[in-house]
């Protein structure tokens, strides 16, 4: 065991200490296989540390700690929901407090911006955590009008240790989208953050300490997906899992849970997101929002505006101003304040990214702008975009997850509706018009999860988020996230005898 002093305001040294460390009941533990991994800062190549790798062993003394926290009788089980709800805002309070420390390690760890990291990250995960400490002490279940004699109550209960596997594109943000509805609801969690972007989670591990959370009621194991993250999807005492990732690792999950437990799984995976801009749209706002969707954080996004359907009317003009517009991304050190465009996270990443672009250009698409790296060697990719792009195309069928915008055309609304819809996937989609008339037949007929009406990725913690078809299963965010962290009883009581 590493045994850290008090955190209080964290300095240098501290941070160092236990950003190397697996966090289990409120403890620093080394890896019980006594390995460690890199972490790198994608914008230079510069390892910034290296971590305890958690593996099963690991995993399983998480899952132990997570079990003792919620046994009838802990402080964790009589704790009042307001007072959870205090927690989470105490929470929420020290992460403003370490706010630009949080954005610089989620910048150095990730390569994103740091503008972005500070507003949009930090903003989101705090607003975040403040929804669900509202809700702590507002959930609860109904009283049931039942035939002949007898009262029926139901009661929302905490599901109980939730183990949680999330990416590097959101870090913290996704560490929150996690913790904050289980914690809410009364649970405990075993959390695994992604093995590129470790740090930020460790640093919210000293704040969740620091807090007052009971020990074992968040523990997180930092390491690799096949040994840590396949020990949470298949652990036979853990009651739930999400995940956010892949589809294909979103479906080794779903297996792994039914070969296991059958614990309840919430996925939330890929997509291939439809932007439709009808001729009567704001043309310059069509052009920054779908941009904006297709660029931000370098195009590493589920959301990614990768597929913008553009009436044929306008596309020519469409297609001028998207190039006019990349035009002022301005590509750089992340930690610079006008940087808005920052590396791949990694070389794996970075190839995925550079051969799909390679297939758009041999399948006939047109490449208006960008479309090769900046600089021998880095990870970072010039903002792309190509034209003429059609449906058959890899490009217009895969998830890229990279700064790549594909631009399509269309005729009629009936033609962009099948097309937009044959996809496995069905995230989010958008629609640019001036008509509402339109926007809600549109909106009515995409599968998605999420319709965005005349804007892009507008995210909110009271708005439920998630994916039709393989883009996953279940929700996050807004109150239909509590139900994925709750179990409802049915308590049925015999009258004696009838007023
Ligand atoms: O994802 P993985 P990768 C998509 C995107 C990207 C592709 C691959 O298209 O190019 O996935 O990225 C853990 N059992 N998205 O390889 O592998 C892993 O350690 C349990 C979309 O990074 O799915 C990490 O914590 N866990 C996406 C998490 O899964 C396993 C975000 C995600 O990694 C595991 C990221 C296993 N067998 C990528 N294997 C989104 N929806 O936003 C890996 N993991």
């Amino acid at each position: 065991t590493v045994t850290a002093g008090k955190p209080g305001v964290p300095h240098a040294h501290y941070i160092l200490y236990y950003l190397r460390s697996i966090f289990i009941n409120n403890e620093w533990y080394t890896s019980s296989k006594g390995r460690t991994f890199p972490t790198f800062n994608p914008a230079t190549g510069v390892k910034i540390c290296d971590v305890e790798e958690a593996d099963k062993e690991d995993v399983d003394k998480a899952v132990e700690a997570a079990k003792a926290a919620k046994h009838r009788g802990s402080p964790w089980r009589r704790m009042d929901g307001s007072s959870r709800g205090r927690l989470l805002h105490k929470l929420a309070d020290l992460m403003e407090r370490d706010r630009i420390l949080l954005a610089t390690l989620e910048t150095l760890d990730t390569g994103k911006p740091f503008l972005q990291s500070f507003f949009i990250d930090l903003d989101g995960s705090i607003k975040t955590l403040r929804y669900y400490a509202g809700w702590a002490d507002k959930i609860h279940g109904k009283s049931l009008p039942v035939d002949e004699s007898f009262v029926c109550l139901t009661k929302h209960e905490p599901v109980g240790i939730c183990g949680a596997i999330i990416p590097w594109n959101f870090p913290l943000l996704m560490f929150m989208w996690k913790i904050a509805p289980a914690l809410s609801c009364g649970n405990t969690v075993v959390i695994k953050p992604a093995e590129q972007t470790p740090l930020t989670a460790l640093h919210v591990g000293s704040l969740i300490k620091e807090v007052g959370f009971p020990p074992g009621v968040v523990n997180i194991v930092p390491g690799f997906g096949p040994t840590a993250g396949a020990a949470i999807a298949s652990h036979m005492d853990i009651d739930k899992v999400a995940f956010t990732g892949s589809t294909e690792v979103g479906q080794l999950i779903k297996e792994a849970a039914a070969k296991s437990n059958l614990k309840r799984v919430t996925l939330e995976l890929g997509g291939k997101n439809p932007c439709i801009v009808f001729a009567d749209s704001d043309l310059s706002l069509a052009v920054e929002e779908t941009q904006k969707g297709a660029f931000y954080n370098q195009g590493q996004c589920c959301t990614a505006a990768s597929r913008v359907f553009v009436e044929e009317s306008i596309y020519e003009e469409f297609v001028r101003s998207s190039i006019e517009n990349a035009k002022k991304i301005v590509t750089g050190d992340p930690l610079d304040p006008q940087t808005s465009h920052g590396p791949q996270i990694d070389r794996q990443q970075f190839d995925k990214i550079m051969d799909l672009i390679e297939s758009g250009k041999k399948e006939g698409a047109k490449l208006e702008y960008g479309g090769t790296s900046v600089g021998e060697g880095s990870l970072f990719i010039q903002p792309t975009i190509f034209s003429g792009v059609k449906d058959h195309m890899r490009i217009a069928k895969e998830e890229i997850f990279g700064p790549v915008q594909c631009i399509l055309s269309f005729k009629s609304q009936k033609e962009v509706i099948e097309r937009a819809n044959s996809s496995q996937y069905g995230l989010v989609s958008a629609v640019f018009t001036a008509s509402m008339d339109r926007a809600l037949s549109m909106s009515a007929a995409l599968e998605t999860g999420t319709v965005w009406i005349n804007c892009y990725n507008a995210l909110h913690a009271q708005t439920p988020f998630g994916g039709y078809k393989m883009s996953g299963n279940g929700r996050e965010l807004g109150e239909y996230a509590l139900a994925e962290y709750s179990e409802v009883k049915a308590v049925t009581i015999k009258l004696s005898e009838t007023m």
